[in-house]
């Protein structure tokens, strides 16, 4: 069965007081995220990845020694990562659970600190990617960024919360400023509630 594009989680304006608007909505998810749908089913069609899982797909054709990923990676884990991405965040502005704030305290002093990182994270991924907060098999939390479509499930880490750097996600309500995006998705897009629940 092809892979198909799950709706938002909420209408495509509910972001749009905290900083994401309809517009970016109607392109990102409608658009882009459509066509990681439409490209990657196209992909796989007729290869032994039919019929196998994201997740299965994303660990099988990650080629950790290639500079440039292939199609059937780049398309999978891009509608992957963007499956995540929307329910990452979230029009309550929820307060963080308290087994998540401990956790981003034991492991990076302080929630003001754990933000910085994660903003440096994605403001210094040079060109298209990812920010991240994941989980190391250790149990540690990391922040870490990646390249184009490359996520955590690459490395055997889980994904808590992941932000999306590509231009596509900020040029319409942020313009050029990757930083103010990234600040503004930290400080008012977040559901802390989902990421906790992926711990
Ligand atoms: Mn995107």
């Amino acid at each position: 069965m092809a892979f198909e594009l799950p709706d938002l989680p909420y209408a495509h304006d509910a972001l749009a007081a905290k900083g994401m608007s309809a517009e970016t909505m109607e392109y990102h998810h409608d658009l882009h995220h459509n066509a990681y749908v439409t490209n990657g089913n196209k992909a796989i069609e007729g290869t032994d990845w039919e019929g196998k899982s994201l997740e299965e797909i994303i660990l099988g054709t990650y080629d950790k020694t290639a500079v440039a990923q292939n199609g059937i990676f780049n398309n999978i884990s891009q509608l992957w990562n963007h499956n995540q991405f929307w329910e990452m965040m979230g029009p309550s502005g929820d307060a963080m659970p308290s087994e998540l704030e401990k956790a981003i305290i034991e492991n990076f002093v302080s929630i003001e600190n754990f933000k910085v990182e994660f903003s440096a994270a994605g403001a210094g991924q040079f060109g298209s990617g990812w920010a991240w907060l994941v989980m190391a098999s250790d149990g540690s939390l990391k922040v870490t960024k990646t390249e184009n479509g490359v996520n955590p499930l690459c490395f055997g880490q889980k994904a808590l919360l992941g932000c999306d750097v590509w231009e596509h996600s900020y040029y319409i309500d942020f313009r050029n400023k990757r930083p103010a995006y990234l600040t503004n998705f930290l400080d008012n897009l977040v559901n802390w509630e989902n990421v906790a629940s992926r711990m």
